[in-house]
């Protein structure tokens, strides 16, 4: 099934440039994700060194006008939202996982998804550029609402409509990805293996797939009557004209909520294939979770206007998306608690990828908790656009992107390059990680509760932050996100080191179950020699090279 002869046939333009290999577009797709992050991290650097230092010049950018900070403010924020998070969890493990571990020899439309990425290469460049047109990138927050997003207010003429054409881009994308996950996971399964038999991994994909696909929509309807009024003057978002800057924000929300399940989705997915091998038991409340999940996708459709009860919506609406907001924590609880009890009596190895995946359970519990606040009216009052705010989605973010993330990079990383990397650099990447993303967002809770508002430039400004002294907390914050970033160098040093020793894994060194480890580290152009046959449900595939240890006895033929 493999025919290494026709990939050692290909130039190297065909080979790693325009390459239809599923494989090879993961880590297209994954290497820009990680330079954008270090793009976003760099402004997010940019972030802490004003609000520490207000007005003073920053080493590596300079001094800072408050427009700039917005930019700045705004393109961190919709980097690490759209290029990080999306093209890390979504594109690069959807698709290195789904056709190895359904037993494929690829994606349903390989030239679709070649295009897909080269689609989404044009919005990073797009977006970049944005940086570098007259009065700056986009300054309207990564929300992008009008009036603040609107000619009248954004600046340059610019900055805005490059934002918009950017992440136009990166949906097509996406929509296209889409399309080819949903399709390939329905249509590409190794005989024998029905739905219900898929890692949870393909189904969260599949679930995030779908969800983004139904979501964006509405938002591309916004943004091209955003772009209409910013260049032909029409009047859907201005009131003098009879339009309302309400219904930006109502079809923003309505992509923006189910878009945190896109990215949560895909980590949750890293999450079960990581526990199962590392508690040496296969996945707890398997039909549940997949159930958990499908719900979780459909009740994101029903909460987005949370993020307007101080907006000025109708209060009557505050109390069923206050409620439908609670309600939705309730599957994600069940999947939550699903991977705890995957732990329960089982036999845990501390690898560098459950650290991750462990991490990720509890710093993204405060994350979620918090939500709580914001889902009440009543608490939400005070809270909206506080720094309490910031530190919850960044507790409810970060966790999926940089800790499930680097769960799936380490467990899935002998697979990807053939290589086996360091773990006590590992351990010490994860360590100073987990570590510093605390000293960092804690103290915005606190921050928060004093009536902190978010997107200023230079607290110092206003009497009541002055005589609370928030610059102490600010202070820790920054010596957090320092820690914070300083915390990835082992892991770039794992990464250049482990690349040039290239110790041989093996086709499973983790001793796991799932049809991807039981072909080469890295699979071969077509990944399997013979079509692998599955007889019986997830995690206890009989598949010669699958690990069978914590198959249940009763199951074991
Ligand atoms: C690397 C560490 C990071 C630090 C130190 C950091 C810091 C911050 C700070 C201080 C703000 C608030 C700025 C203000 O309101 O004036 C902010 C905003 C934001 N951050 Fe981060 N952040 C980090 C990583 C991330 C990640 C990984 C994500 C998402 C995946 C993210 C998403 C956002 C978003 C969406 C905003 C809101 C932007 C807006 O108000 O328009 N951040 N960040
Ligand atoms: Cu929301």
């Amino acid at each position: 099934m493999s025919d290494s002869a026709h990939a050692s046939s290909q130039s190297f333009i065909t080979k790693y440039i325009f390459s239809t290999d599923h494989k090879v577009i993961a880590k297209q797709y994954m290497f820009t994700g990680f330079f954008m992050a270090l793009l976003g991290g760099f402004l997010a650097y940019v972030i802490r060194m004003q609000l520490t230092y207000p007005g003073e010049s920053i080493p590596g950018y300079g001094a800072i006008n408050f427009l700039q900070y917005n930019s700045v403010v705004t393109m961190h924020g919709t980097i690490m939202i759209f290029w990080v998070a999306m093209p890390l969890l979504l594109a690069a493990l959807g698709n290195f996982l789904i056709p190895l571990m359904i037993g494929a020899r690829d994606m349903a439309f390989p030239k679709l998804n070649m295009l897909s990425y080269w689609i989404f290469f044009l919005s990073v460049v797009v977006l970049i550029a944005s940086f570098f047109v007259p009065g700056g990138a986009a300054n309207g927050g990564w929300t992008t609402y009008p009036p603040l997003s609107s000619a009248k207010y954004s600046g340059g003429q610019w900055g805005v409509t490059l934002w918009l054409i950017a992440v136009a881009l990166e949906f097509a994308a996406f929509l296209l990805g889409g399309i080819n996950f949903v399709t390939t996971a329905l249509n590409m399964r190794a005989p024998g293996m029905k739905l219900f038999d898929m890692p949870i991994m393909v189904w969260m994909q599949v679930v995030a797939s779908v969800v983004f696909m139904l979501s964006v929509g509405p938002l591309i309807a916004g943004a091209i009557m955003l772009l209409l009024d910013r260049t032909v003057g029409t009047g859907f978002y201005d009131p003098a004209q009879g339009g309302d800057p309400m219904l930006f924000q109502h079809l923003f929300w309505f992509f923006g909520h189910p878009e945190v399940y896109v990215i949560m989705l895909p980590a949750f997915g890293a999450l079960a294939e990581v526990l199962t091998v590392f508690s040496r038991k296969t996945i707890f409340g398997y039909k549940m979770i997949v159930y958990a999940t499908i719900a979780t996708g459909g009740m994101s459709f029903l909460v987005w206007a949370h993020h307007q009860f101080v907006a000025g919506i109708d209060p009557r609406l505050a109390t069923p998306f206050s409620i439908t907001t609670i309600l939705i924590s309730v599957p994600v609880a069940v999947t939550t608690f699903s991977f705890m009890a995957t732990l329960w009596k089982g036999k845990i190895r501390f690898t560098t990828p459950m650290c991750f995946a462990l991490g990720t359970i509890s710093l993204f519990l405060l994350g979620g908790v918090t939500g709580i606040h914001h889902g009440a009216p009543a608490s939400d009052m005070f809270l909206h656009d506080t720094y309490f705010v910031v530190a919850h989605f960044h507790y409810a973010l970060i966790p999926q992107v940089f800790f499930a993330f680097f769960a799936a990079f380490y467990f899935w990383f002998p697979k990807m390059f053939g290589a086996m990397f360091n773990e006590v650099l590992g351990k010490l990447h994860f360590l100073g990680t987990f570590l510093f993303m605390n000293v960092t967002f804690l103290p915005m809770f606190v921050l928060g509760f004093m009536g902190h508002q978010r997107r200023i430039a230079n607290p110092q400004m206003f009497d009541t932050l002055r005589n609370a002294q928030v610059e102490h907390l600010h202070f820790i914050a920054t010596i957090g996100a320092f820690g914070l970033l300083l915390s990835q160098v082992p892991l770039l040093i794992n990464l250049v080191v482990s690349l040039i020793k290239r110790k041989a894994p093996g086709n499973n060194p983790w001793q796991a179950n799932t049809l991807e480890w039981t072909t080469s580290s890295p699979p071969g152009h077509g990944n399997f020699e013979t079509q692998p046959t599955v007889y019986r449900g997830p995690y206890e595939y009989s598949v010669p090279g699958a690990a069978q240890d914590f198959i249940p006895q009763n199951v074991k033929q």
